[in-house]
């Protein structure tokens, strides 16, 4: 498959106009929210994020650090009347050190970001077009867990493993739930099965299992609003076609107008959905409202 046809193919440039910059986070409308409010039943409560801490998975490739932080008030020295003391603190670190999304200016090709802008928008002041702050009350829907290693009956898939659409299609029938428009898929490989307190042993992975392109169509027939998985690209890496790099983010980002969602925690959500057969839930994970950032961290909560 060749991710720039696919990527032709399922476009949706210009669906929801020329100056669109949120892409399938359209598909989560009004009506999409108020269903999925209805599914907070019990009130039992899921946070999909890993720790934002000096011993993140991060290892200084392309230079991703784990976050810096610094304490800029202690209470020391401080002489306030009536004994009032305050600690401030300060982080330095890369939006994308861990839990997080990636805007639709994040990946892009041929010189072209979603909806047909110019990747001159992205400068090094930040980006003009499609940033991540667009989306900042967007990701609110229903959510869907899609198990992949409890199908196959493993804890983990390995690092390499496709995730083809048959098997998404495999996993949903198994776990009884449809997907429907406007859904945020969360797709689990097991990477992280077992390792939240165990993080630095991942920051030596070489390659990943996650999905291909043949998931491209399937997400657009689907409406899917936005995907993500517990692992470091969302996609299969290696890459199944040779001589290109992360071709599901460059088809789903550039061409769908995907966000993408990195290193969810997804162990504890998949352990409840497993016991009570329950696979859809609330879901609400809105960026923060970074002007020009091409993507930010989150805490993505889930309520069953
Ligand atoms: C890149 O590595 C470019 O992207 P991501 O962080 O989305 O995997």
């Amino acid at each position: 498959m060749d991710f720039r046809q696919v990527g032709k193919q399922y476009s949706n440039w210009g669906r929801w106009g020329a100056d669109d910059e949120m892409g399938t986070v359209n598909f989560i409308t009004d009506e999409v929210r108020r269903h999925a409010a209805t599914l907070a039943k019990t009130g039992r409560i899921f946070s999909l994020t890993l720790p934002f801490g000096d011993q993140g998975p991060q290892m200084g490739v392309s230079g991703r650090i784990n976050p810096v932080h610094l304490m800029t008030a202690t209470g020391a020295g401080q002489d306030f009347p009536g004994g009032f003391r305050y600690a401030d603190d300060f982080i330095f670190m890369p939006l994308q050190a861990a839990t997080q999304w990636d805007s639709l200016a994040h990946v892009f090709y041929d010189g072209i970001l979603y909806n047909n802008q110019s990747a001159d928008n992205v400068r090094p002041d930040g980006a003009w077009k499609n940033s991540i702050d667009r989306l900042a009350k967007g990701i609110v829907s229903r959510g869907v867990l899609i198990d992949i290693p409890r199908l196959k009956n493993v804890d983990r898939l390995e690092n390499g493993t496709l995730i083809s659409a048959q098997d998404l299609d495999a996993a949903l029938e198994k776990q009884n739930v449809a997907v429907k428009p406007g859904d945020v898929l969360l797709i689990r490989t097991g990477w992280m099965h077992g390792k939240w307190d165990d993080i630095p042993s991942l920051r030596g992975a070489h390659g990943e299992p996650g999905i291909g392109l043949d998931s491209v169509p399937w997400l657009h027939e689907k409406q899917v609003a936005v995907i993500a998985c517990d692992n470091i690209a969302v996609e299969v890496s290696p890459a199944v076609e040779p001589g290109v790099t992360l071709p599901v983010h460059c088809a789903l980002i550039r061409d769908l107008g995907m966000t993408l969602g990195e290193f969810f925690w997804l162990e504890d959500l998949a352990d409840d959905c497993a016991a009570d057969g329950v696979y859809e839930f609330l879901f609400a994970g809105p960026p923060l409202r970074i002007e020009r950032a091409v993507g930010s961290p989150v805490n993505p909560i889930v309520i069953k």
